[in-house]
This record gives C-alpha cells, sequence and structure tokens, in this order.
C-alpha cells in the first residue's frame, strides 16, 4: 500500500477546506445546514485550492453538546456523497464508527477523528478495516467540560506522550502506521500557550514517527487562541470571522515547519501561503514534508524534525 492512499499528494503542505453541517460550529455554526448549499460550499473550497474537503456534523467546540448518531449522519450522508460524486476528496470529521462507516460508502476516502480513538473504541478497527488514511488528534474529553482537563506540567512532552499511545492503539487495532496522521489538538483541552508550544513544536511531534516522521495535521483556523492575541483596542476578543489573517500567518509558518495538511475555513489565503512555504522550504534546501512523497519511502532525514527544531 501507497502512503495515505486515495490522497492528494503535492511537494507542499495539503490544505483541507472545512464543511462544518453543524448549527453550533464556532465560526460557521449554522451556514451550509442545507445539504446543497453545504455541497456548493465544499466544491467551492475545493475550486479555491482545498486539496480535501472535511465535513462534519458535530460541533466539538468548547461547552458543545453531543448531537445523536442519527442527526450527525442525516447531517453529512448528502453532503459526503454530493461532493464526492462530483470528484471532491472527500474526509469525515467524527468521532463515530457508525458514521465513519457510512461516510466511506459513500465516498469519504479519509477517516478525521478528533478523539484519536477514544471516544468509539470501534473507530480504530473500522479504519483498519477499510485501509484508510485515520487521523489521530490529542483529545482528553468532549467539548462540554474539555477546558478542565487543560492541564500540564510539559504540554509537548505530555500531549506527545498522550498521542504515543493512541497511535501504538490503532495500529494495534490493525491501522496501517503508515496510514496514521498525528495532530496536536490545537484547542482541544489547551489554554492559549499551550497551543503555541505545539505549534513551535510541531518537529517533535512529526518526531514520535521515529525515523519516518509521521505527517502532522494543524487545526488552527479562527481558533480563540488567535482572537486573543488579537484583541481590540477595547479587550475584546478578535471575532473568529476575522482571523483569517492570522490563520493564513499560523499556516505559513507551521507549513515551514513542515506540516503535512492545514485544516482552514478561508481556502484561498491559505493556499497561497503554503506555496509560499513551499518556496521556502526550497530555498532553504528542505525536502517536501511527510507524507508528501510517501512517507515509507522516505529517508526521514528532513521534513519537519530538520524544520521545526526545538523552538519553543
Ligand atoms: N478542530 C475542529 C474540528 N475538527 N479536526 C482535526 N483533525 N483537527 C482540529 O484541530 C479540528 C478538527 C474544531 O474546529 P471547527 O469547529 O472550526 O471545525
Amino acid at each position: 500500500m501507497t502512503i495515505l492512499e486515495g490522497l492528494p499528494a503535492a511537494d507542499r503542505c495539503l490544505v483541507m477546506g472545512i464543511v462544518n453541517v453543524t448549527p453550533d460550529s464556532f465560526s460557521d455554526g449554522g451556514k451550509w445546514l442545507d445539504p446543497a448549499a453545504a455541497v456548493a460550499h465544499g466544491l467551492r473550497l475545493a475550486a479555491e485550492g482545498a486539496d480535501i474537503v472535511d465535513v462534519g456534523g458535530e460541533s466539538t467546540r468548547p461547552g458543545a453538546q453531543r448531537v445523536d448518531e442519527a442527526e450527525e449522519l442525516r447531517r453529512i450522508s448528502p453532503v459526503i456523497s454530493g461532493l464526492a460524486a462530483a470528484g471532491a476528496t472527500v474526509s469525515v470529521d467524527t468521532m463515530r464508527a457508525g458514521v465513519a462507516e457510512v461516510a466511506l460508502g459513500a465516498g469519504a476516502r479519509m477517516v478525521n477523528d478528533v478523539s484519536g480513538g477514544l471516544a468509539d473504541p470501534r473507530m480504530p478497527r473500522l479504519a483498519a478495516e477499510a485501509g484508510v488514511p485515520y487521523v489521530v488528534t490529542h483529545w482528553r474529553g468532549y467539548g462540554r467540560d474539555m477546558q478542565e482537563r487543560a492541564v500540564y506540567d510539559d504540554v509537548v512532552r505530555e500531549v506527545g506522550a498522550e498521542l504515543r499511545r493512541r497511535v501504538d492503539a490503532v495500529v494495534a487495532a490493525g491501522v496501517d502506521a503508515s496510514a496514521v496522521i498525528v495532530d496536536p489538538g490545537i484547542g482541544f483541552a489547551k489554554l492559549q500557550g499551550h497551543n503555541w508550544a505545539l505549534l513551535t513544536s510541531l518537529g517533535e511531534i512529526a518526531r514520535l514517527g521515529g525515523d519516518t516522521p509521521f505527517p502532522v495535521l494543524v487545526g488552527a483556523s479562527r481558533k480563540s487562541f488567535l482572537g486573543s492575541l488579537l484583541r481590540e483596542a477595547d479587550g475584546e476578543p478578535r471575532p473568529a470571522a476575522e482571523r483569517d489573517g492570522a490563520t493564513a500567518a499560523v499556516t505559513a509558518l507551521a507549513a515551514a515547519a513542515g506540516a503535512w495538511c492545514v485544516r482552514v475555513h478561508a481556502v484561498a489565503a491559505n493556499a497561497d501561503a503554503v506555496r509560499v512555504a513551499a518556496r521556502w522550504r526550497a530555498a532553504s534546501g528542505i525536502a517536501a514534508p511527510a507524507g508528501a512523497a510517501g512517507r515509507a519511502s522516505r529517508s526521514g532525514a528532513a521534513g519537519p524534525a530538520h524544520a521545526a527544531g526545538k523552538a519553543r
């Protein structure tokens, strides 16, 4: 099997566009509840340069309540089949194996599980049997109380160790190590400083894969640590819809540090940013990110470990 089978490969960081089919996501909740509008939005993101379109039907924001499985499926199934039929590369953002199974049947090619297999123990086996790339995200619990769990002595070391345990568990469940993508889970049980520490340590996250670094996915788009950074004169955080410039800056830096993919709401500026970063890396003599040319075939000598170093 080739690495990340079924996904686009590029000699740059990939761009994943977000389609949240939810009434309550923090930045775009309620905008894409109508399936036709959601499909049109996903295709617009693909036209703007999204390599992958990520479709989710359950908000994971801090404080969010869970939806039931039937409702999650009702929201996303027509959107996934519509996008896949139109030729988009689709991933499904879900913590439920039952939802992932239907989504894969409808044409999704990747499972994006923000719980890293913790929320539904059947998920790793499903991903293994389907043979699809599987995003293992660092997670400490559901949105309703996750921020109470944002307690770390050394966030990079602890997130790394917890992620490594999750990767070992999903591999033990049968997922091919070359199909694993890791994600530090920006904003999931993390305070602002934790997010920055992780973003500046992507090389360490990638090196959880040892000599063959794992592809790293970064989901920082419009998250509240950016709103806090860009506080208005009155002290209020910058609203979510006005965080796209900061998101593109994070994208450029993460991609220059070797991230495999960034998950973003506003695709066009981020598609430019990853191209700038690729040129930057090329001019610096750094190879393509892990996962770009095939994890199994990479030497592991360059990539994120080389680029990001220990700059915390
Ligand atoms: N963040 C959100 C949802 N899904 N998936 C991955 N892999 N990584 C993330 O950081 C992530 C995610 C929450 O953001 P949204 O409500 O804007 O979709």
